[in-house]
């Protein structure tokens, strides 16, 4: 008796897989497992990150957006900091242990084991850690976002870290390049959608994501940029003046507890060295 039982439960299980398959929703089924077991929303939850060792210079750079995340989401974190003179001797020993991947800064390493390099995959993995991966369904608005941040992102260092770098040259980038991309990012920018049940400005899935510390991280990287006074020679630009979404969202996502009181702590790396 058990064991006709036994068998027909088998057959029903089985008739229910295949029917999940053939109906299509085999990856949103799946997926629904997977947010259950790990107790964490987004389309690709896993387990908590652990300690993490941030490995990059004493500056905000490309390790920041790393950092909001952590601090937002209170992980354990240490820093190396390296410096400019240690840095070509700890770079080779980090291609040669196969740390730096592309010899290249951030990196991370964490007590579970992980070692791992690029700013973008970080922050995501970091984000699927604390539940705040994108949903499945909109895995490419958050990739758009993000490829679109670096693409802004990557013109900012031969900028920045120019040995003319000047205030014409720092508005000269912002008329050129910066309020162009700005205004791309505008148009995608969140609004209030208090009406559909939406609290906060979000740019992806409807929630908090990691595509939304990306795209803080962004724009704070200009804010900064435009404040920069060149020993009070030139006047601090407000970037954002003309953006009224993307003000908006920065202004509500800097209100975040824990963000604000990082965003203003002494210990905070500096911008630019
Ligand atoms: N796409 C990479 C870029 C990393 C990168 O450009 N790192 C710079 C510092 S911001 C670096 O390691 N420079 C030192 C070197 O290349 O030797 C990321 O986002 O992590």
């Amino acid at each position: 008796m058990a064991e006709k039982f036994s068998l027909q439960l088998a057959f029903a299980l089985i008739a229910l897989i295949a029917a999940i398959f053939y109906s299509g929703k085999a990856q949103f089924v799946f997926n629904k497992i997977n947010q259950i077991i790990h107790g964490k929303r987004g389309c690709s939850p896993i387990v908590s990150i652990g300690h993490v060792t941030l490995h990059y210079f004493g500056l905000r750079g490309r390790a920041e957006g790393i950092r909001l995340m952590m601090e937002d989401f209170e992980i354990p974190y240490a820093e190396t900091n390296y410096s400019h003179d240690t840095w070509p001797e700890i770079k080779k020993k980090g291609i040669e242990t196969g740390l730096f991947t592309f010899g290249q800064v951030p990196a991370i390493t964490t007590t579970g084991g992980l070692q791992l390099v690029q700013s973008k995959a970080i922050m995501h993995h970091i984000g699927r850690s604390v539940g705040v991966d994108c949903d499945c369904s909109d895995i490419h608005t958050c990739e758009v976002l993000v490829y679109g941040a670096e693409d802004l992102r990557s013109k900012l260092g031969p900028v920045l870290y120019s040995p003319n770098f000047s205030a014409k040259l720092r508005d000269a980038h912002l008329e050129s390049v910066v309020y162009t991309w700005l205004s791309y990012f505008e148009k995608l920018a969140p609004v209030n959608s208090t009406d559909k049940g939406i609290d906060g400005l979000y740019f992806a899935s409807d929630r908090l994501t990691w595509v939304d510390y990306v795209m803080f991280d962004l724009l704070e990287t200009y804010v900064e940029f435009g404040r920069l006074t060149f020993d009070g020679e030139a006047d601090r630009v407000d970037v954002l003046t003309d953006f009224p979404k993307l003000s908006a969202f920065y202004e509500n996502f800097s209100s975040r507890p824990r963000l604000a009181k990082y965003l203003k702590a002494e210990r905070r790396a500096p911008f630019r060295m």
